[in-house]
């Protein structure tokens, strides 16, 4: 799963995945700091089985810390995004091919709105920050349009001569871009075009390609630098005006506590409304007013500083994941190399016990015998839909 992170210059991106990662991406007043892309990695949180089975675990792909699982999640930081990106304009296509992976974006809106359409400071709160994401969701379309366009009447003649499907062949176009087929056909229903009759193609396509991001690449909105002066009021707007969800947060507020948390000056950790001063001292007057009033702006009327709750909210509501912990001994809960609940697997909802077989090895999914439950035992077939902190055994022939 790959989650990136988009949105105008200078809105906010770099600290976003600084203040989830703690990668050290570099940050600037400027439009375009980011040119390549910066990779990252969070960690989503998920109550362990662990404490309801009563065991210590050794993790092996991700971490526990008193009984909360921390799943790791890649994040990809790209550069800017300016009206007109899919015509070539300011760093053009360049960001868009970088987003090609992603199953889901992150839209980083600069509330304040003290910056222009191109990323440039204006007088704070002069710009409507409604405007961004209109513009940015017209982007990717014209994006996702283009590719299709490039070589569209070539393949409409092919279609109507080899009586071939358009979602077939978009699909094979838009491999590379983490579209599934489903997306696509799912989208030809929805806007009302004859998958096997290309004289209905032209007219819907725009709304086809919509359709399509919205299912392929679904966008969450943040309102970022909520800790500003006139945040409060743009967000409201957002919220009222957008229909899905708006999220404000504060990157570098996050930044900021993780930052002194690892100085060991306070205790605090991400997603929670409160810290402890630990060390005054060491946390000097200048930063110890600062976090002051990070505490009444914004933890105390935001509840946190936003960004754990936008990266949980992605992954089990938007994408609606699960959690399951596959082993191979269902008494003791462990691998072959006796690791107590070793790895712990993130998988769509609706996933079945084969589809999880093959998730951890082609080879099983192929020789799949039956599946088993920790700790009752009880088998199960391929077609058993896994269930949130399943324990589970995958038992294959052996060949
Ligand atoms: N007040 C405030 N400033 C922020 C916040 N997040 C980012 N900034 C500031 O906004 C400016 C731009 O931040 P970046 O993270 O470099 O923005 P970007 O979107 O990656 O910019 P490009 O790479 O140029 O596209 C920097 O001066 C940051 O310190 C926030 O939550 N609050
Ligand atoms: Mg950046």
């Amino acid at each position: 799963m790959l989650i990136g992170i988009v949105g105008k210059p200078s809105c906010g991106k770099s600290t976003f995945l600084n203040a989830l990662t703690m990668v050290n991406a570099k940050v600037g007043d400027y439009p375009f700091t980011t040119v390549e892309p910066n990779r990252g990695t969070a960690y989503v949180r998920s109550s362990c089985v662990c404490k309801e089975l009563g065991v210590t675990d050794n993790p092996k792909n991700s971490l526990c810390e008193d009984g909360i699982r921390f799943l790791p999640i890649q994040i990809l930081d790209v550069a800017g995004l300016v009206p007109g990106a899919s015509e070539g304009r300011g760093l053009g296509n360049k960001f868009l091919d970088d987003l090609r992976q992603a199953d889901v974006l992150i839209h980083v809106v600069d509330a304040s709105g003290s910056l222009d359409a191109e990323g440039n400071i204006v007088d704070k709160g002069s710009w409507n920050p409604l405007d961004d994401v209109k513009f940015l969701e017209e982007e990717i379309d014209a994006w996702i349009l283009a590719i299709i366009k490039r070589d569209y009447e070539t393949m409409k003649k092919k279609a109507s001569a080899e009586k071939l499907r358009f979602s077939n062949l978009l699909h094979e176009k838009l491999t590379g871009l983490a579209i599934k087929k489903y997306h696509i056909e799912e989208s030809i229903r929805e806007v009302g075009m004859m998958d096997d009759d290309a004289s209905t193609w032209d007219e819907k396509l725009p709304e086809l390609v919509t359709s399509i991001r919205k299912k392929s690449k679904p966008i969450i909105i943040v309102a970022n630098k909520i800790d500003q002066p006139d945040s409060h009021k743009n967000y409201l707007n957002m919220k009222e005006k957008i229909s899905s969800e708006v999220f404000p947060i504060s990157a570098l507020a996050e930044v900021f506590l993780r930052n002194e948390q690892e100085n060991k000056t306070i205790s605090y950790s991400s997603g929670d409304s409160d810290f402890e001063i630990l060390n005054k001292e060491k946390l000097g007057d200048k930063k110890e007013s600062l976090i002051q009033k990070i505490k009444t702006d914004l933890l105390l009327k935001y509840g946190s500083t936003g960004v754990q709750e936008v990266l949980t909210h992605v992954v089990f509501h938007l994408l609606d994941m699960i959690v399951v912990y596959p082993v191979e001994d269902i008494t003791k809960f462990t691998d072959k190399s006796e690791n107590v609940l070793p790895d712990a697997f993130l998988v769509p909802k609706g996933t079945t016990a084969i589809g999880l077989a093959a998730k951890i090895h082609t080879d099983f999914a192929k020789n799949f015998i039956h599946g088993q439950l920790a700790p009752s035992g009880r088998r199960i077939g391929a077609d058993y839909e896994v269930q949130n902190n399943d324990v589970i055994r995958i038992v294959a022939a052996v060949k």
